[in-house]
């Protein structure tokens, strides 16, 4: 399938993953999980839809958004969930700095209540700047903050990484917060 319809159908999954299983009559359990037959059958009502094709939108999605069971038989996102789901990660080390993209129009507020996870179940850390930029631009003008991660550890934060490398946080106060302005 051309890549453009691939996309389209990748946000398409990515709404009923992350935020509206019901949109196509379908529910995910308490990890986010979905059954593969289920989604293919829901989906199908309003789109041709077949095993092939979300296999094909697993493998290319440019940013590894979803991860199906060791038996096949479910997929889930990555991340970003809306949805009240537990991933079940494992804790893990953060490296000593991460990054986090925004937008300008957010600075203010976010210098004053830190990251939180607005609709979402957690906040998003990127492993690296130029990764932040690009996240921050969906939203408007770009603006990065580097996060101090191995700090927030040591102070009893904790840190998880998705399956696709992004880092997951409940929340960053601002004092581990260093603005870094775009080039
Ligand atoms: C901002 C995409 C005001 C936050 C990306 C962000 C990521 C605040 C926006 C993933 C704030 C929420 C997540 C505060 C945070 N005051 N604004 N106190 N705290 N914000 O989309 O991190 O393509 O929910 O900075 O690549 O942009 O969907 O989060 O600008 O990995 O797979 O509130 O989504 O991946 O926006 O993006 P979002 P995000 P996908």
């Amino acid at each position: 399938m051309e890549q453009q319809n691939l996309t389209r159908l990748g946000k398409f999954l990515c709404l009923i993953l992350r935020h509206k299983p019901e949109t196509v009559g379908i529910t995910v359990d308490r990890r986010g999980w979905a059954d593969v037959d289920e989604l293919i059958r829901g989906v199908n009502k309003k789109y041709p839809f077949s095993r092939e094709l979300l296999e094909e939108i697993v493998r290319t999605d440019a940013k590894q958004r979803y991860a199906f069971s060791e038996d096949g038989t479910k997929i889930r996102a990555n991340q970003g969930h809306s949805l009240p789901v537990d991933l079940g990660l494992t804790p893990l080390d953060p490296p000593p700095v991460l990054w986090h993209g925004s937008a300008r129009r957010f600075e203010a507020s976010i210098l004053e209540q830190g990251l939180l996870p607005q609709s979402r179940r957690q906040v998003h850390l990127s492993p690296d700047y130029e990764t932040a930029v690009a996240v921050g631009r969906r939203h408007g003008e770009p603006i990065v903050f580097q996060v101090q991660c191995g700090e927030m550890r040591r102070d009893g934060f904790f840190f998880y990484r998705a399956e696709n490398g992004v880092w997951l946080t409940d929340m960053v106060p601002p004092a581990y917060l260093i603005p870094v302005e775009p080039d």
